[in-house]
């Protein structure tokens, strides 16, 4: 395993205790928690260099704009975009899909048109494609998942048909920790003319990923889910694309003129970035991605591998233990779902909580792919690169425990 102890210390909280235990955090794929240098950067920014950007001609005015626009060459560079008039900041995952959905959807899509999805999508890349497809009569389409909890291919050339404009899938689901088959998908897009929309949430922030490679037309993530600020995230689109969508939010920031009746628009990204943005936020994204890439991605995702691989060896020897993931550990990254006999997942994460370790239990936005697991709800067990062996140990023994309490033998 790619030791990556040393990091923890980076980390403030991890310091703290929980119900005097010490804490073991397992819940990076709802947040992650925020190292030093995030914290002290964004600090640093009010501290130092606070004002509205794109505006005033006096110093910290251009500061504050150019450690905005750093932060945007910093993330744009981070997943592969040589151009940085393609990275949109957006408050989200959320936010980025329903950019695409609004902005691009409702203006290419008619009645009758497709939109693909598949059975592993978390709730923000299923409900903004619902809305559209209401507002412009265009219909779902799905590819299900299989039996080893991955997306089939099996109907790939029905499901993506010619009346297919806009196919949207997850790069990592937020459930079963499976990949997405993006490649796959997005060449079956492509040769029937419809662009191809990555839900980015678990993928960028756990493995290096190159959107120049990815051949997609637009991909969304979340800068809390990779040691960033909450509120922050990004969409990236290729150029003509985002030059064919229109704005979704319109304000100050985002035009080029404004007369009584009619406005047109700033270039890319500006047009997608109406007001004040989190500044503050874009700092400190810019500062995770800093420190991630001095850790190494690659580093980052062999340590997860391995620590993946350890926890589902661990939890598989928990008796009336059940996991709901793919065993293959080349085709899933770290996120472990599962069942503990017949306890409610929701009593798992509150037993747990009492030994100090955080797991989210509940339907995890992903109710469609509950449906096909056949469980209302499970519990989650998620990692980062601060955690350890250690952690699926106290998890494991906290398991245990809760098979004591609740007298399972
Ligand atoms: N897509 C996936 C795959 C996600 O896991 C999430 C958040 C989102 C989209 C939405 O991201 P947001 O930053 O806009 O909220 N997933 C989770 C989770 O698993 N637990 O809490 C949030």
């Amino acid at each position: 395993m790619a030791d990556l102890r040393h990091l923890r210390q980076d980390f403030p909280i991890l310091d703290r205790t929980v119900n005097g235990k010490r804490l073991v955090y397992l819940d990076s794929a709802a947040t992650t928690q925020k190292p030093r240098s995030v914290i002290e950067a964004i600090d640093h920014y009010y501290r130092t260099s606070n004002a509205n950007v794109h505006r005033g001609a006096y110093t910290l005015s251009v500061e504050a704009t150019e450690a905005y626009e750093n932060a945007r060459a910093k993330v744009a560079d981070f997943i592969g975009a040589t151009d940085s008039d393609e990275l949109v900041f957006t408050r989200g995952t959320t936010t980025g899909i329903n950019f695409v959905a609004y902005g691009w959807g409702l203006n290419h899509l008619t009645e009758g048109d497709r939109i693909v999805l598949t059975g592993m999508e978390h709730h923000s890349n299923i409900v903004p494609w619902q809305l559209v497809a209401r507002h412009t009569g265009a219909e779902l389409a799905y590819l299900p998942i299989n039996e080893d909890y991955e997306v089939s291919l099996d109907d790939l050339d029905t499901v993506v048909n010619s009346r297919t404009k806009i196919v949207a899938l997850s790069g990592m689901s937020n459930v079963t920790g499976a990949f997405g088959p993006v490649a796959a998908v997005s060449a079956a897009a492509r040769s029937v003319g419809a662009i191809t929309v990555v839900d980015a949430a678990q993928a960028v922030p756990h493995a290096p990923l190159d959107v120049a490679l990815l051949g997609v037309d637009f991909l969304a993530f979340s800068g809390h889910k990779m040691l960033g600020p909450t509120g922050t995230g990004g969409l990236w689109g290729r150029r003509d694309r985002l030059e064919e969508m229109e704005p979704t939010e319109g304000g100050g920031e985002m035009i080029s003129d404004v007369g009584l009746y009619e406005s047109t628009w700033a270039p890319i990204p500006h047009k997608f970035e109406a007001g004040t943005p989190n500044i503050a936020g874009a700092v400190g994204l810019g500062a995770a991605v800093d420190y991630l890439s001095k850790v190494g991605m690659s580093e980052v995702r062999s340590h997860e591998r391995a620590l993946t691989k350890y926890g589902i060896e661990q939890l598989s020897a928990v008796p009336h233990l059940t996991i709901h993931g793919p065993a293959d550990l080349d085709n899933r990254g770290g996120v472990i779902s599962f069942q503990l006999a017949d306890v409610h997942p929701h009593d798992i994460a509150t037993i747990l909580d009492q030994e100090g370790v955080a797991v989210r239990a509940g339907h995890h936005c992903a109710k469609p792919l509950m449906r096909s697991l056949g469980v209302p709800a499970t519990a989650r067990a998620s990692f980062y690169l601060y955690n350890t062996p250690e952690d699926v140990d106290a998890l494991v023994a906290a398991l245990h425990h809760a098979l004591e309490l609740f007298g399972v033998s």
